[in-house]
């Protein structure tokens, strides 16, 4: 990507909260991502409302990792960004015919989030859906919960993010989105790499302020 390339990616995610970079990843490696993902999920039995969606791959397979730290998209999303991705964890989304729906929500409150489509994904399967600079309206939509049915389909400033094979879109978690049902029953999977910093770390230095607050409450 060159300077004059850049430059426009980051007026568009600035403005919409979102950006598509089509033909991303290779398809060698979309490949490679969906055999990978296959592989370690094979045997999950899940039977939740987001049994079709599998965070911390990171922590099945190297090659994950190396995805979520390393992966090329990373320099990407830090020039989108304009500082460095906190890298959080790394999931595969299916979703088959029997509902499966994510309904409208934002991820979380900073950093960066890119998914991978995997298949093509249009509106008959299930494919994203933004709402175009809801990043600029976080206190309008903080209300929206993902196992909350909220219907935004005839909003003005929604967006249908239909994608082929390695296309890969690059978002604000505070960018409102969420994907409908597959109706064509058609294979719909998507890889994700969510950077919104180290939760893990963040609820242990919760935890811990919340046992120095009660040591000092005893005091
Ligand atoms: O793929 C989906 O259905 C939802 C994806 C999503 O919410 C995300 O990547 O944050
Ligand atoms: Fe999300």
């Amino acid at each position: 990507m060159n300077n004059d390339q850049a430059t426009v990616l980051k007026a568009d995610f600035d403005r919409d909260g979102f950006v598509i970079i089509r033909n991303f990843v290779p398809m060698e490696q979309v490949n490679e991502i969906c055999r990978r993902a296959e592989d370690v999920t094979r045997n999950q039995h899940r039977s939740d409302m987001f049994s079709n969606v599998t965070k911390g791959l990171e922590r099945l397979d190297g090659y994950f990792s190396e995805l979520l730290y390393r992966g090329k998209h990373v320099p990407v999303l830090e020039t989108l960004l304009g500082r460095k991705p906190e890298p959080t964890t790394a999931s595969f989304f299916t979703k088959n015919n029997n509902g499966q729906e994510v309904h409208p929500h934002s991820d979380a409150l900073k950093g960066g989030v890119i998914w991978i489509a995997l298949d093509k994904v249009c509106k008959e399967n299930g494919c994203l859906h933004f709402l175009k600079g809801s990043h600029l309206r976080e206190e309008e939509f903080k209300h929206l919960r993902a196992h909350e049915p909220t219907d935004l389909s005839d909003h003005p400033d929604l967006a249908e993010a239909a994608m082929d094979p390695g296309d890969t879109v690059f978002f604000r978690p505070t960018t409102v989105h969420w994907s409908g049902p597959n109706l064509d029953g058609s294979e719909r999977r998507g890889f994700n790499c969510f950077y919104v910093g180290n939760q893990y770390k963040n609820m242990r230095k919760k935890k811990m302020v919340k046992q120095m607050e009660a040591v000092s409450q005893k005091a």
